[in-house]
């Protein structure tokens, strides 16, 4: 026997990483559902080498479900989420319908694993925003260490965060440079294709846009409260993965060669900083790879114990379907969750 798992939003950018990552990991599923709207039911979606048939989430009966990995957006979460709970299967959604819900665990392994023992209260545990998974997995081992008082972040993140359609769109403007034809914007507010967007989600009362407020407010409920953040967002043309530039303010001393040291160790992340042409990564090469990467690591001498550091990750992956999964299985370690048909 095993867990019976069903993905909600299969045949999504994030939803199919579910599916991949499920089988990659051999996650001890008795069976895999694909679930999607009505509007994709019978659409073949690949899990391992074999393919399933997406459902329609509406006729589907939960009761003998152990766990639903949601993608599907917030509208649909906001309302289905609650309904899946209450038939004892647990939801770890993606979306940031729950994430500030004080009852629903916000979890990054790697950082708070125990914060998903909370799951019992409404059975739904959140998912964070891409953008921030990959920066608390670098941030929680230098906080242990140095207790960070304050951070700077600008974000390059990649048009999937945006969907299957963002990255049409930045292919087909791009093919539309080469062909001279005219350039539509339809996913976003501008041109992507040899540009960049200093806008991603939208704008808030104070002129922040929605994507950094939510880096300062899941940085706080994952790592310390206390910490601040600030953060601007930018969309680049780029596929997959995230790639951020942090600047951290330390209350306690910290040199680059110790921070290197302490990244090497840390769980769920990979350093690779060497001060040379192409020593570091790249979002091309982060792309399909399940780690939090960090490079450029060096001390900031304009405030006391300032350090910079350049991090990427994928962000359908460590960002989205691989945390999920990763959350799944602290709970079946831990023996929170024991399947129903065992
Ligand atoms: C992006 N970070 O790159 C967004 C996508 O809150 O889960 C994920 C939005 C979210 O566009």
């Amino acid at each position: 026997s095993g867990y019976k798992v069903a993905i909600v939003g299969a045949t999504g950018n994030v939803g199919r990483e579910m599916l991949s990552i499920l089988a990659e990991r051999r996650f001890p599923a008795s069976e895999v559902v694909a679930l999607a709207s009505s509007r994709s039911i019978g659409r073949e979606v690949s899990f391992g080498d074999r393919t399933l048939k997406c459902k329609a989430l509406e006729n589907y009966d939960f009761t003998d479900t152990d766990i639903c990995l949601m993608s599907a957006g917030g509208s649909v979460s906001k309302e289905w989420s609650p309904k899946i709970g209450a038939k004892g299967c647990v939801v770890i959604d993606n979306s940031s319908a729950w994430r500030m819900d004080p009852d629903v665990p916000l979890v990054v392994p790697e950082v708070n694993a125990e914060a998903a023992r909370g799951f019992v209260a409404k059975y739904i545990i959140a998912n964070p925003n891409c953008s921030t998974a990959q920066l608390v997995v670098a941030l929680k081992p230098l906080h242990d260490r140095a207790t960070i008082k304050r951070v700077v972040v600008a974000t390059y993140q990649s048009v999937s965060g945006a969907g299957k359609d963002a990255m049409d769109e930045l292919f087909s403007q791009t093919r539309a440079v080469f062909t001279s034809n005219p350039i539509e914007n339809k996913t976003f507010p501008k041109r992507i294709a040899f540009n960049l967007i200093p806008q991603i989600d939208v704008f808030m009362d104070d002129g922040q846009t929605k994507e950094e407020w939510k880096m300062v407010a899941e940085t706080k409920k994952i790592l310390d409260p206390k910490i601040k953040l600030t953060a601007t967002c930018v969309r680049v043309p780029v596929f997959i993965s995230h790639s951020e530039a942090v600047n951290i303010e330390f209350e306690k001393p910290i040199t680059a060669d110790e921070a290197r040291d302490i990244l090497r160790e840390a769980p769920g992340c990979l350093v690779i900083d060497r001060r040379e042409p192409g020593g570091y990564i790249t979002p091309h090469e982060a792309a399909g790879e399940d780690a939090t990467y960090i490079s450029r690591i060096r001390e900031d001498p304009t405030v006391e114990n300032g350090l910079n550091l350049w991090c990427v990750s994928d962000n359908l992956r460590k960002g989205a379907a691989l945390n999920a999964v990763q959350i799944a299985e602290v709970l079946m370690n831990r023996g929170w969750l024991k399947p129903k048909a065992a």
